[in-house]
């Protein structure tokens, strides 16, 4: 929905023009899964998929809150009765900002939202954090607070980790706040620091397929949790403050001190291998052999199916019709358990992998798949 169209929803509904708009994008990840907990490396770009949000500021103490995807009306919250664990709704999102910026000392008097989303909700692509970052800069920009990009992703995170109880990493917030257009983010989630990766598949006759299995996943789930404890359980064990510190060529001998412990051994190989797939990735695309980064690909998916066991039928038949059909590399991303995978194909090939696809799913009596190309898009910006 266009900015104007949001801007007119919000009029009807509280009575006056929003003083602005602003929008945040959903991502997908190429690269580094499940390692953003450990202090490892990450590398999503934003996808044209936006939450949308128009807001005014209030001066009363209240937040209302009001979305045009959902069912039910303008949700009204005191701001001052803000806390975690006390809503299990859409609503808290954006209200675990606020409560988050709260919490971190910026004075809020209230405020009035109405959001729109384009993007598909439990795909693994961030629907979430879109909802999250849209309001954190509306926020920002309205009260003046003048906070940098890294730290609104960091708020963000402590919304959802804090207020929704998703005990999530800071990838999924960062890349809808600083993703550029054209290019992928290549984050080090110890330090924060960034680099814009230029990442134009079209111009050298590629496509990346995003393939949303339409399985719903949620990461406030005991799964996500217990792989993330596994990690630190691992990191522990090797006497290091995160997996990050257990460089590739010391794999072997990590796992060699990990004993009988099967279940760490599995997660620790996952995120020391994916981190060095995530630098052999940005090592390919700097040499200008993007078509060799397919295969890093899929052995990030192997890994994750194998070691990591967060994929799921629906996904790997995704990868298996991918590979089988000519593409060059295919893996879930994201978080797992459902959501969505990435196909790196020809561009030619487009037509019969997106057919492939439909009739493996069809054969195997699964939900069909919703197949779009994914376009390196913009971070989050104030519209209007
Ligand atoms: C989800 C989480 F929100 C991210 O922080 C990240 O851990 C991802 O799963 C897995 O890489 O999207």
């Amino acid at each position: 929905m266009g900015a104007q169209q949001v801007a007119e929803r919000f009029t009807e509904l509280y009575g006056a023009r929003p003083e602005g708009v602003w929008a945040a994008p959903g991502r997908v990840n190429l690269i580094g899964e499940h390692t953003d907990y450990n202090d490892g490396f990450v590398m999503p770009f934003a996808l044209p998929h936006q939450a949308v949000a128009a807001v005014s500021r209030r001066d009363d103490g209240l937040l209302r809150l009001h979305s045009a995807d959902m069912e039910g009306g303008v949700v009204e919250l005191r701001l001052d009765a803000l806390a975690p664990g006390t809503d299990t709704a859409w609503t808290a999102y954006p209200a675990g900002v606020v409560w988050a910026l709260r919490e971190a000392g910026h004075e809020l008097t209230g405020a009035d939202v109405h959001l729109s989303s384009t993007v598909p909700a439990g795909a693994g692509l961030s629907s979430s954090a879109a909802l999250e970052v849209v309001t954190a800069l509306a926020l920002n920009d309205l009260h003046g607070l003048d906070l940098p990009r890294w730290r609104l992703a960091r708020l963000c995170q402590r919304a959802e980790n804090v207020y929704v109880g998703a005990p999530t990493g800071i990838m999924d917030q960062t890349a809808s706040a600083c993703c550029e257009q054209g290019h992928a983010l290549f984050l080090d989630t110890r330090d924060l620091s960034q680099r814009q990766i230029p990442f134009d598949l079209a111009a050298e006759g590629l496509r990346l397929l995003v393939v949303d299995t339409q399985v719903k996943h949620a990461h406030s789930g005991g799964e996500y949790g217990r792989r993330r404890a596994g990690c630190e359980k691992g990191a522990a064990l090797l006497g290091v403050d995160a997996l990050r510190d257990i460089p590739y060529d010391g794999l072997d001998a990590a796992l060699g001190r990990l004993g009988d412990e099967e279940e760490v051994r599995r997660l620790v190989r996952h995120v020391v291998t994916e981190n060095h797939r995530v630098e052999r990735t940005i090592a390919l695309l700097r040499s200008g052999d993007t078509r060799a980064i397919g295969p890093v690909l899929t052995e990030g998916h192997v890994s994750l199916r194998d070691d990591f066991r967060v994929s799921c039928p629906e996904l790997d038949l995704v990868v298996d019709t991918a590979l089988a059909h000519g593409a060059l590399g295919a893996r879930m991303t994201g978080g797992g358990f459902g959501g969505s995978a990435v196909v790196l194909t020809e561009s030619a090939e487009v037509p019969s992998l997106t057919k492939a696809l439909e009739e493996a799913f069809t054969a195997a009596e699964f939900t069909s798949p919703r197949v779009f190309e994914a376009v390196p898009s913009a971070g989050a910006s104030r519209l209007l």
